[in-house]
Order: structure tokens, then sequence, then C-alpha cells
């Protein structure tokens, strides 16, 4: 059976709208992936389409040496619980994507600590940390001489959380062509790169369920997944309360003068008001008005569990925001289903 170079999945001419579609059986590609390429132009997200249990599976029934590739700008949700026990003996090698998303001015130690001190708190462990920006193009070599030390004879598999950057990195490595995409869940099976020494295997991104991801239609994809970051700083004298488009409300209540910074995809529009404003302009953006609307219910959490100073408020799939201190309590709306964390300041 015949598959598609760009995303792994068979080729099929008879069912325009399944995986796999080619009006031309003899063609190198599928349709999405054509359209992807040619106009980065979106036929569908298969980002709910995957079990991650079957991915895990897949990438643990062999003695390969594993690739972790994780979205340093997008970290938290893109940690996979228990990883150490779904792939149990396996020689892991965590591979921290998007280095160039995050201002040069951090140094590479500072990020390796920050990694250690999150994959200590997710009890996960991993025999090396390595960083790479721009596509994998910046760091490559580090990651093909990690290979070469641990692989001892044998194949390779990428794996990660959906768009983290699995297939761009391959790119580079291997010089190949398969399919990328700002969207997630554009690589749809196992692809195998032959490396003359050994084979490199592509596989599914996996997407946790507390991704905001999950719970926006596919038109919406673009404007939420971080990809071009700016960072949005605000100062802060007094209560203020902070929407962005209907997917989240964050409330500060301020102790002294501080500033507090989103570090967003740049499409999203941050509207600021007073805490007395806040449930009217909740109200227009998430329901009257909504530009991006989640499916499911909202939550408000009255009082999250701050840090004293310098600390992160994560959204899971969107971003994050950093809180310096003079901040007394912080309340936010969201999704139910989205996770929302406090972490130790990334930068
Ligand atoms: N800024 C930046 N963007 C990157 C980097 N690596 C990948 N990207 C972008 O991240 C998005 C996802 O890249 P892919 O390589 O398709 O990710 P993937 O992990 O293979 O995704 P799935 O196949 O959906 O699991 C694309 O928009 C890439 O351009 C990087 O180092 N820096
Ligand atoms: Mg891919």
């Amino acid at each position: 059976m015949k598959k598609c170079n760009g995303c792994g999945i068979v080729l099929q001419d008879q069912h325009q709208d399944d995986p796999g579609y080619t009006p031309k059986i003899e063609n190198d590609l599928c349709q999405r992936c054509f359209r992807l390429n040619n106009y980065n132009d979106l036929v569908k997200s298969y980002k709910n389409d995957f079990d991650n249990f079957d991915i895990l599976n897949a990438v643990n029934e062999n003695d390969r040496l594993i690739l972790w590739v994780v979205d340093l700008f997008d970290f938290d949700s893109n940690i996979i619980d228990g990883l150490n026990r779904h792939l149990l003996d396996k020689d892991i090698i965590l591979i921290g994507t998007k280095r160039d998303l995050l201002p040069a001015s951090m140094g590479n130690q500072k990020l390796l600590q920050f990694v250690q001190s999150r994959l200590k708190f997710y009890g996960i462990s991993v025999k090396e940390i390595l960083f790479t920006g721009n596509h994998g193009r910046d760091g490559f070599e580090n990651v093909l001489e990690v290979i070469d030390y641990y692989r001892n004879d044998r194949d390779v598999i990428i794996m990660g959380q959906a768009n983290a950057g699995k297939s761009s990195l391959i790119n580079t490595l291997a010089n190949s062509n398969i399919t990328i995409s700002k969207y997630p869940g554009t690589t749809l099976d196992l692809i195998a790169i032959d490396m003359d020494e050994y084979t490199l295997y592509d596989t599914p991104g996996l997407i946790r369920d507390d991704n905001l991801q999950v719970y926006v239609d596919d038109e919406d994809l673009k404007a939420v997944v971080p990809q071009k970051i700016v960072q949005k700083v605000f100062q802060l004298e007094r209560d203020t309360s902070f929407t962005i488009e209907g997917l989240i409300q964050i409330q500060f209540e301020v102790k002294s003068k501080t500033s507090v910074i989103f570090y967003v995809n740049d499409r999203l529009k941050i509207h600021r008001t007073s805490i007395a404003n806040a449930e009217k302009q909740w109200a227009r953006e998430s329901v009257d008005e909504a530009n991006i609307k989640t499916h499911g219910e909202h939550k408000f959490i009255k009082q999250m569990p701050i840090g004293k100073d310098n600390f992160d408020i994560v959204i899971n799939g969107l971003g994050f925001v950093n809180v310096k201190k003079g901040i007394k309590n912080v309340a936010i709306m969201s999704n139910e289903k989205v996770a929302v964390l406090i972490r130790k300041a990334l930068i």
C-alpha cells in the first residue's frame, strides 16, 4: 500500500473527506499535504483523532532510542504524564525546540535549570537535555552527536506533543520533506526515514486533553497556537482584569505598583479593564461577540495559589503570563477542561 510522503497515511482515491485522499493514486502526497505545502491552507486538523496510548504503544514496541521533542515555549502542555512508566527502561533524550521564541538574553544554563526543575516536579527522568531553534537549524549538530553516542546499533524514534516541531527537526536532520504546519495534528502515521546507518522514525503528535487547542475550532487554531510571539507588557497600579478574546479572563488584585507580561500568539487581542467591569466585558467577549469560542463550560478560580514573586500563570496550549511581585491575588476564568497552573518564572 502506498503511503503519503508528507504525513505517512495510506493514500486512497475513493473518499474525498477521509485522510489520505488524493484524486490520482500515483501522486506522492495526499491532497491535504499538497495544500498545506503549497498554500499553507488547513483542510482539517486531526488533533483530536489520535489516542495517546496508541501512539505511546507504537513508540514502545521496539527497542529504539527515543527523542522526546518538547516545545520550550509551551512546555507544561508538552509534558507526558508518567512518561517513564509508559516507556519503561527506554533511553529518552529530551529535545527542547523553538529556542528562538525565547529571548536570546536568557542563557542556556538558566533554561536548563528551568527544564530540570520542571522534570523533577513531574517526576520524569531523561538521559540528556538539548535545545534547538529555527526549525532545528540551530543545534541539530548536537542532536546528531547525542544520537551517535546513545544509539548502540538501534533505530531512532521521535515522539512528543502535536506541533512540538518533530517533523521540522527530522527535515533538518535528514534533509527530508515531511509536511509541517502551524496546526497540531499534521503527521498522521509513522514515517520511516533512511539515515544510512539507522532508520529515523517520525510519529503523530500526542495531545493532552487539558490543552486549550483541543477545544477550539480548526479555523481559530492559527490565532491560538503559540507561534509568532510578542511580549505584551502592562503596568498595573490598581486592581485590573484582562480578557483574551473570550478564551480566558485574569483578574489581578494589586498590592503595589507592578507589571505583567503576556506571552501569547500576537494575533490575540488582550483587553484590559477594571475588575468592576470584568463581568460585563467577559460576557461580551465570551458570549455576545465571541471571536473565538471554546467548546464546553467555563470555570472560575477565585484564588490561584500564587507564588511570592516572579511566577508564571500558564494556560496550557495558549501561552503564559509572567507576574512580578506586587500582586495580592489572581482569579481566573477559563474553559473548565483546560489546565491553568502556576510555576516559577521561565524568563
Ligand atoms: N519558531 C520556531 N518554530 C518552529 C520550530 N520548529 C518547528 N516550528 C514550527 O512549529 C510548527 C509545528 O511544526 P511541525 O514540525 O509540523 O510539528 P510536529 O511536532 O511534527 O507536529 P505534528 O505532526 O502535528 O505532531 C510549525 O509551524 C513549525 O514551523 C522552531 O525551532 N522555532
Ligand atoms: Mg509532524
